[in-house]
């Protein structure tokens, strides 16, 4: 069979099928720059690292219930589907019958994939909510520290992104691009529910063309693709950086007094300890250099610049998921309201320009048709990276963003649609803390080390094996996902799990609502219509079509209508003005955290002792060659790999001092953990920085300890499993110092794409 089409978070695709699996792909028409990424599908659905059937840890299947430090190297047992129904939904009966529904963790934070309806997360809450609730989390990996930082700022989170400046805007009118984390092609592969259209490409070649010029602050010459003046500053020092710009601005006249006045909250006393009359600290160029490494000539020529002509102030997503991560986001748009252009065409602030495939396109003039959630009973919550804080440390207390909360004792977790050992830092202290739960449930299409750290693991089918549609609020098309495969082996779609637990645990009617998946579907659609401001076709018709094009907002501008009229579109702030200095933030008396942007040495950076031990920044960013772990095993990731491991970048120099080349394998390594890579050579990154991407399968040598080297190139072995602030206790995976040296045992083989020994029973 040939030519359906379906969608991807990382672009629309069509499809050859053949002995039940996708066999090659093409782009989608009218996709200007399709992503690489789509070249990991063929051969995706019957890799041999699904999950075949319902399987279940021999441990528990054995014993029962309880801690385990065997999770994560036991074997499994294959059972019935009706088995793993009744063994599941007793022992959820019995968890919310002795420890009460709080001792549910349900974040199950993680991306799964494009769909609207068979959507992990919204399944898996949506079954948990009528179970009577669960442990919940806040925020995402991606923007932890925005989450909670930019609402007190600005007033949201969401709409810096979702409203931002559009690309055309920025290929119209502004002449300066200052970008700190680049703008990188390849995360704009990306986005969450689906993307049909790459712009990002087009528009900077537009905007070069028009004169527009681009300086990039980044470690990597490659975070922006051509032309730019590219400056790498020692990484983590960007709010040094954007204070020593901010500085020149306001000692040579060229701060925007009057636009800080009028809509800017708390200038003054940001001043002062700008200037240094707060701390006696001045924050000049001078000492900007000092942290950074770029010199206070550069840095002063560049602000005067920047108040020369249109300038765009944008921060990438990576500069907030590292300690204090609140603070560059919120100095970007500091520096930018000195300038005075947030509002102004081709003016202003933008945050993840090159980070998502979102910031840029148009949002929807409409919602998206989506499951209704229902209410959650259980008001306990985690930041979500305080996962194995939680289950380490159950009944203790923490501050988070002004409040004091405790963290639950946690007997049960459930995961669908996300993956701890692809998100979460410092896996060997992750592995302690998955040893401590009475259950560890997981439902995926493959055997990744969640599901093989799982007790119970339920297979689910992938987006290509059931019918869907999605889109995106920053997409214009709505897509039908018709299913282009017959589900594999025994696997089956999340809904239909929960259908048959909710139906044993006696809420199966008020879980389907009488409804197959199809009619769901149908349901969905047909409610959405109803309330959209304009006719649409219907479903039929839609489903025929394979998609339907739906009203954009075009032209926008960050902010233009606070900036028409800050009285009636005043900002969500305490203020209504954007809060250079916040109130709250300050009276909540955080070391970390204060109540004005404020530089903090970080812990993992290379000016600090820590890098006497291990002198290399390493930079865990997104794979150019997946999606996070997604097909890890698929043509795009598995090309890229050097002698089968993850490729770690290295400047020629720091290689040569460790007696390193190209394509050798090396030990990365520090006092957390270690792992193996593949050494590539390039010029093209700051002395002392190396760069290994996040989505390696985690393999360790030996699975049964968790202090256990990685042999394939997992850096959250690494990384160190603390928060952002009190503030957020955001993400800080970005940033890790490390050692290398030449790895000169016999290479042991990798094994993370191998099922786990899966024991039948006669
Ligand atoms: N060190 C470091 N760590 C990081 C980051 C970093 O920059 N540095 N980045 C962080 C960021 S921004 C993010 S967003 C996270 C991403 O972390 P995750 O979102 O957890 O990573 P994914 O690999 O996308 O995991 C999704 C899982 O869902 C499964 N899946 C797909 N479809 C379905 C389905 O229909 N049903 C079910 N049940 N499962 C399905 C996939 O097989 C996959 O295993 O990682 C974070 N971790
Ligand atoms: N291909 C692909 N695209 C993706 C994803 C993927 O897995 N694959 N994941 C998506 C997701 S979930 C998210 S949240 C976004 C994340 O988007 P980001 O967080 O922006 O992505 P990263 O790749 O981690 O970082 C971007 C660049 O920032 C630079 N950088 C790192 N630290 C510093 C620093 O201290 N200072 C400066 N100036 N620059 C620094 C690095 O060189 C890095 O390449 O990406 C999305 N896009
Ligand atoms: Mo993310």
């Amino acid at each position: 069979m040939s030519g359906r089409t379906s969608l991807t978070h990382w672009g629309g695709f069509s499809a050859d099928v053949r002995d039940g699996d996708i066999a090659s792909v093409r782009p989608l028409a009218g996709d200007a720059d399709p992503s690489p990424l789509l070249g990991n599908l063929p051969g995706s659905v019957t890799h041999r690292s699904r999950v075949a059937g319902p399987a279940v840890r021999r441990g528990w299947l054995d014993d029962g219930p309880g801690p385990s430090e065997r999770r994560g190297y036991d074997e499994f047992v294959a059972v019935s589907w009706d088995e793993l129904t009744e063994l599941l939904a007793n022992e959820l009966r019995r968890v919310v019958d002795e420890h009460g529904n709080e001792a549910i963790y349900g974040g199950s934070y993680g991306w799964a994939s494009a769909g609207r309806f068979h959507h992990a997360q919204s399944q898996v809450h949506r079954f948990l909510k009528l179970l009577g609730g669960y442990t919940f989390s806040r925020h995402s990996y991606s923007l932890g520290a925005t989450g909670v930082i930019m609402p007190r700022v600005v007033g949201t989170h969401d709409d810096l992104f979702r409203r931002s400046t559009h690309w055309d805007v920025i290929a119209e009118h502004t002449d300066l691009l200052v970008c700190f984390g680049g703008v990188g092609l390849k995360n704009t592969a990306v986005k969450d529910g689906g993307t049909t259209a790459h712009p990002a490409r087009d528009a900077l070649a537009r905007f070069r063309n028009r004169g527009g010029r681009i300086v990039s602050f980044s470690p990597l010459r490659d975070d922006v693709v051509g032309d730019c003046q590219w400056l790498a500053p020692s990484p983590g020092t960007d709010v040094a950086i954007m204070l020593a710009l901010a500085f020149v601005l306001a000692t040579e006249g060229l701060a925007d007094r009057a636009f800080l006045a009028e809509y800017c909250f708390g200038y003054d006393i940001f001043e002062r300890y700008l200037l240094g009359t707060a701390d006696g600290v001045p924050k000049s160029p001078a000492w900007a250099e000092s942290i950074c490494g770029v010199t206070a000539e550069e840095l002063t020529e560049l602000a005067r610049r920047m108040a020369s002509g249109r300038t765009i102030v944008t921060v990438s997503w990576s500069l907030q998921r590292t300690r204090h991560g609140e603070q560059a986001p919120w100095m970007g748009v500091t520096l930018a309201a000195m300038l005075g252009q947030i509002g102004l065409p081709g003016g202003g602030f933008g945050h993840g320009y090159g980070s998502m495939n979102e910031n840029g396109l148009a949002p929807l003039r409409c919602r998206l048709p989506s499951l209704p959630q229902g209410l959650n009973p259980v008001r306990t919550f985690i930041p979500v990276a305080a996962v194995t804080d939680m289950l380490l440390h159950p009944g203790e207390r923490f501050d988070y963003n002004g409040e004091s909360l405790t963290y639950p004792d946690i007997r049960l977790v459930y995961w669908a649609g996300g993956n701890p050992f692809h998100h979460h830092q410092n896996i060997p202290r992750l592995r302690r803390a998955l040893a401590r739960p009475d259950t560890i449930v997981v439902h995926d299409p493959y055997w990744t080390a969640m599901a093989k750290h799982a007790d119970i693991v339920v297979p689910s089918t992938t987006a290509y094996e059931r019918e869907d549609f999605s889109g995106s609020r920053n997409d214009p098309l709505l897509m039908a996902m018709p299913a282009l495969v017959p589900p594999h082996e025994q696997a089956r779609d999340d809904y239909t799990t929960f259908s048959e637990l909710a139906d044993a645990l006696g809420f199966g009617e008020r879980f389907t609502e009488g409804r197959s998946a199809r009619q769901w579907l149908v349901h969905l659609y047909e409610k959405w219509s109803a309330e959209l401001a304009f006719a649409i076709p219907s479903f039929e018709e839609f489903w025929a079509a394979g998609r339907l094009r739906l009203p954009v907002e075009d032209g926008l501008t960050l902010f233009a209508e606070f900036r028409a009229d800050p009285v009636s579109h005043a900002l969500g702030t305490p203020s209504g003005r954007i809060e250079i200095f916040s109130p709250d933030i300050d009276a909540f008396g955080y070391a970390d955290c204060a109540g004005h942007p404020s530089w903090f040495e970080p812990d993992e950076w290379l000016g600090g002792v820590r890098a006497g031990r291990f002198p290399l920044l390493l930079l865990a960013n997104q794979p150019a060659t997946r999606l996070h772990g997604q097909l890890d095993g698929g043509t795009t990731s598995k090309a890229s790999k050097i002698q089968g491991r993850e490729p770690i970048r290295m400047h020629p120099a720091d290689a040569a001092t460790r007696g390193v080349e190209a394509g050798d394998v090396v030990r990365v390594f520090n006092d957390r953990g270690s792992c193996l890579a593949g050494v590539v050579l390039d010029e093209g990154l700051r002395r002392s920085v190396v760069q290994l991407s996040t989505g390696a399968w985690y393999d360790p040598l030996d699975a049964a300890d968790p202090d256990s080297m990685c042999v394939h190139g997992n850096p959250n072995v690494l990384t160190a499993d603390v928060g952002t602030s009190a503030l957020a206790k955001g993400c800080t995976g970005a940033h890790v110092l490390v050692e290398i040296e030449r790895f000169t045992g016999a290479l042991p083989p990798v094994r993370a794409h191998e099922p786990p020994v899966v024991r039948t029973r006669p």
